[in-house]
């Protein structure tokens, strides 16, 4: 079974990202991982801690000569900013963020031992899993992308999206924050990833929970989504055709390539929205957790809109998912062996 777990505080020495069960045979290009961590720290609206940081991925287990060789990928972000211990400690919680309630289930007095682990730098780790699982996907000639739709209630119009600009500069301005909505999409993925056997096989559960453990997602959408809720079924659900070609295949993709909690073959399409940022440099009210005393929340260097950077973060866990997925259909410990495997099923498949 594929897995990962990340471990590093935002201020800490550095992030850790370890990667069980990748197949052997796979070499990794460590400039494409690079790559999406660079990607990661881009987007109008980055606060500082992007210019300080440059964040690169050294990989000290799991490969020979830049080859997996099946044994568990560790990866380690180096934090330029590492002064987690000289930072003065949070006590006034800020609403939105994890200080309050962190601090109450660990029983802290300083809340910056909660946002120090809560805090969105951890997705870099789990940017660099998702990169090695692309590189996997690749193989199979599966792609994920992702695009911003709306920001603060502008919706992006894939041009300079001049409008969307102006809003996080006035957010910037008015010492506020924005969220917004992105898409992912996967495309060349075979039918029958997941199952409708039990619920923790359900590719679209899956997807929409890791989806949902990134920091600040409050929503998630596959295909039409909340929308298909509004129509008739005959204006949701995608008509089936056949060409000896193309096999089965849709003319829409309302179900966002998912029905039964199965991959259907066409593109999955999932949309998140993500709230405003919840460090405010004009802050709400907020409590001393100490004194318990009225105080406004605490502030600390932050960014205003990070969406296109949460959109890179949810391609690299729709990446780990897929591959799980993947991996899970068509087993293999070696590349060459889960290729086999995945083109017997294509020529079944296609036969059918
Ligand atoms: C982030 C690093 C953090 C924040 C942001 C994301 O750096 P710092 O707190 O040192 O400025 O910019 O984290 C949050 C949004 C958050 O809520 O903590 C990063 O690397 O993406």
């Amino acid at each position: 079974m594929l897995r990962y777990m990340t471990a590093g505080e935002s201020h800490g020495k550095c992030l850790i990202a370890i990667l069980d069960g990748m197949v052997a045979g796979l070499k990794i290009e460590i400039p494409f991982v690079n790559n999406e961590l660079k990607r990661r720290q881009q987007g109008y609206g980055r606060g500082d801690r992007m210019a300080i940081e440059s964040d690169k991925a050294q990989i000290v287990s799991g490969l020979r000569k830049q080859v997996t060789i099946g044994s568990p990928i560790t990866m380690v972000i180096a934090n330029k900013d590492s002064s987690i211990d000289r930072l003065p400690p949070v006590t006034c919680a800020r609403p939105g963020h994890a200080d309050l309630v962190g601090s109450l289930k660990y029983n802290f007095k300083d809340a910056r031992n909660a946002l120090e682990r809560s805090s969105a730098r951890e997705t870099a780790a789990r940017t660099a899993i998702g990169a090695v699982c692309k590189i996997f996907l690749s193989k199979f000639n599966i792609k994920i992308k992702s695009r911003t739709i709306m920001i603060g209630g502008i919706w992006a119009n894939g041009e300079k999206d001049k409008l969307v600009l102006e809003r996080i500069t006035t957010a910037k301005r008015k010492k506020d924050t924005l969220g917004g909505i992105f898409e992912v999409i996967s495309t060349g993925l075979p039918p029958g990833l997941g199952s409708f056997s039990s619920a923790d096989k359900k590719l679209d559960a899956a997807l929409a929970g890791s989806l949902m453990s990134i920091q600040a997602i409050k929503g998630v959408e596959v295909g039409l989504g909340f929308r298909s809720a509004e129509e008739f079924g005959s204006n949701v659900h995608d008509a089936i055709y056949y060409d000896k070609k193309r096999g089965f295949y849709r003319n829409t993709n309302n179900a966002g390539g998912i029905e039964g909690g199965i991959s259907n073959g066409e593109a999955i399409v999932l949309r998140c929205a993500m709230k405003p940022i919840s460090t405010l440099m004009d802050p709400l009210d907020s409590v001393d957790l100490n004194t318990k005393r009225p105080q406004k929340a605490a502030t600390e260097r932050s960014d205003i809109c990070a969406v296109q950077a949460a959109g890179v973060v949810a391609e690299a866990v729709v990446a780990f998912e897929l591959a799980k997925a993947m991996l899970a259909k068509f087993g293999g410990d070696s590349l060459i062996e889960s290729k086999r495997n995945f083109e017997g099923y294509i020529k079944q498949v296609k036969r059918a």
